[in-house]
């Protein structure tokens, strides 16, 4: 019964029998000088190809989990002093053998090292490889060999519980939920099909096929509301900071930074390009962008500069539009104030040392003095309360935060609500399994149960090397 559906499952299977499985090699540590380097070798002849290129005990003769002390040497000559870490398969990082040189610092030890491997039959890995093996000798799925590269890159402590959350399966366990949800649906269907005699497929359908479809499709609405906070904690928000010439553009910057980033004089069109800087505002990061302030000006450069600032604005998810309380609004504020009307954005009245002269109407403004470092709180209050959901945040780490689940969930919805129309209408109830099978290999994908070798290249591609 379950055969045709099932079937999708081989995908994995056939991308696994078509590859070779050569033994790798890669400097796992950066580059430039450092007190150790760690080498990974990983394949089947990792402990034999180490062994040639080794002086201490017989690798061969070794057991998994140990740690063997000795010399890399070329023909008798020694390059360096390691120390090997030992794992036989299936107990490692990669499911298959794999041994961990650590040698002493610096590229050309690591070089050296990287030579002999090869010459002896190892190959460069490429970038993300260990754990592209990982992910196809089923250690990890592909939700989990992704949130390896969130933790690498983490930078505050929500974005590695998000990617720890991820590590340790949450994610899987939660798409394996739902993909196990839309299968017990099919089976219903396949079961009244098959048996006929056993029940009247109409009422099958009204009573048990359709509160579950939109049983689920709730379900995922709710993960995907859940979403908006974990891709914002994850990506961080691209924040565009914009005003006429001379209201303090660069000096917000530079006092959110604490640093003097930007230049910041008393000329009108000080700036006239993007300054780009990373903000952690208590756990989000905010990538800020400063530009030139914009007007009606002869000058080529100023004017190149306005006219990235106007781009900025559109590629950016919140605008931060400064205005100057020392002085009345002007007709530049009001031509700011209508280009950013439809974008998310926090007004804030700059200079409120100097006075408190602007007032809009059902507006909210959040007052500072940038130079003063004045009100900087209450526009980081202000920034969390618009993205940050904290009752997510405080108690549920199992977010969906990668933007390929989301667009994946939402391929699974569209796929759904085909199926609920389908069940609504005199259509075939075939029809609807249609659109569930849809759904059920949408999800598939986000944890690589099915999904195509281009992904899957393209997915690793990005990972660094060593990875
Ligand atoms: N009194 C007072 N002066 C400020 C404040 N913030 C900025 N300034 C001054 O305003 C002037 C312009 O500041 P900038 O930060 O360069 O302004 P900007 O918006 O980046 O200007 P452009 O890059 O030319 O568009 C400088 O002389 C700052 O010292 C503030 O809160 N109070
Ligand atoms: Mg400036």
């Amino acid at each position: 019964m379950y055969y045709t559906i099932f079937s999708l499952k081989y995908d994995k299977i056939l991308l696994v029998k078509n590859m070779i499985f050569d033994t790798i090699v890669a400097k796992t540590t950066a580059d430039g000088i450092s007190a150790i380097n760690i080498i990974r070798v990983s394949g089947d002849e990792a402990f034999s190809i180490v062994n040639r290129i080794f002086q201490g005990p017989d690798l061969e003769k070794a057991d998994s989990h140990t740690i063997k002390y000795g010399h890399v040497h070329d023909q008798g000559k020694i390059i360096d002093e390691v120390i090997l870490f030992l794992y036989r398969a299936p107990k490692s990082f990669t499911a298959e053998d794999v041994i961990e040189i650590s040698s002493h610092g610096g590229n050309y030890i690591a070089n050296q090292i990287l030579k002999l491997l090869i010459s002896n039959g190892a190959r460069l890995a490429e970038n993300g490889e260990f754990t592209k093996r990982a992910y196809l000798n089923g250690r990890l799925d592909l939700t989990e060999a992704e949130s390896i590269m969130d933790m690498v890159n983490a930078k505050t402590d929500h974005q590695l519980s998000i990617a720890n959350s991820q590590l340790n399966g949450d994610v899987h366990r939660l798409i394996n939920g739902l993909r196990n949800d839309v299968l017990e649906i099919v089976a219903n269907i396949e079961v009244n099909i098959d048996y006929p005699e056993y029940d009247d497929i109409e009422q099958l359908t009204s009573e048990i096929v359709i509160p579950k479809v939109t049983n689920l499709i709730e379900k995922i609405d709710r993960i995907l509301r859940e979403a908006n906070t974990g891709q914002i904690i994850r990506d961080g928000i691209r924040t565009v900071i914009v005003g006429k010439p001379n209201v303090g553009k660069s000096s917000l910057l530079n006092s959110l930074l604490k640093e003097d980033k930007a230049i910041v004089t008393e000329i009108s069109g000080t700036t006239r390009d993007l300054i780009e800087a990373e903000l952690n505002l208590d756990g989000i990061i905010l990538k800020l962008i400063d530009t030139a302030g914009i007007r009606d000006t002869d000058d080529l450069v100023e004017k190149i500069g306005i006219e990235r600032t106007i781009k900025a604005i559109n590629q950016s998810s919140l605008v931060l539009l400064v205005l100057d309380q020392s002085n009345h609004l002007t007709d530049l504020d009001q031509t700011l104030l209508n280009l950013t009307k439809d974008k998310t954005r926090i007004l804030i009245g700059n200079k409120i040392d100097l006075g408190n002269k602007i007032n809009i109407e059902n507006e909210t403004i959040i007052n500072i003095s940038a130079k003063n470092n004045l009100g900087l709180d209450m526009l980081s209050s202000k920034v969390k309360s618009l993205y940050i959901d904290e009752t997510l945040v405080s108690d549920n780490y199992t977010l969906i935060s990668n933007t390929r689940h989301i667009a994946k969930l939402h391929e699974t919805k569209l796929a759904l609500t085909d199926a609920l129309v389908a069940c609504e209408s005199s259509l075939p109830i075939d029809m609807a399994e249609i659109d569930l099978r849809k759904a059920w290999s949408s999800l598939g994908e986000i944890t690589g149960e099915n999904c195509s070798e281009d992904l899957i290249t393209t997915l690793f591609k990005k990972f660094c090397l060593g990875k």
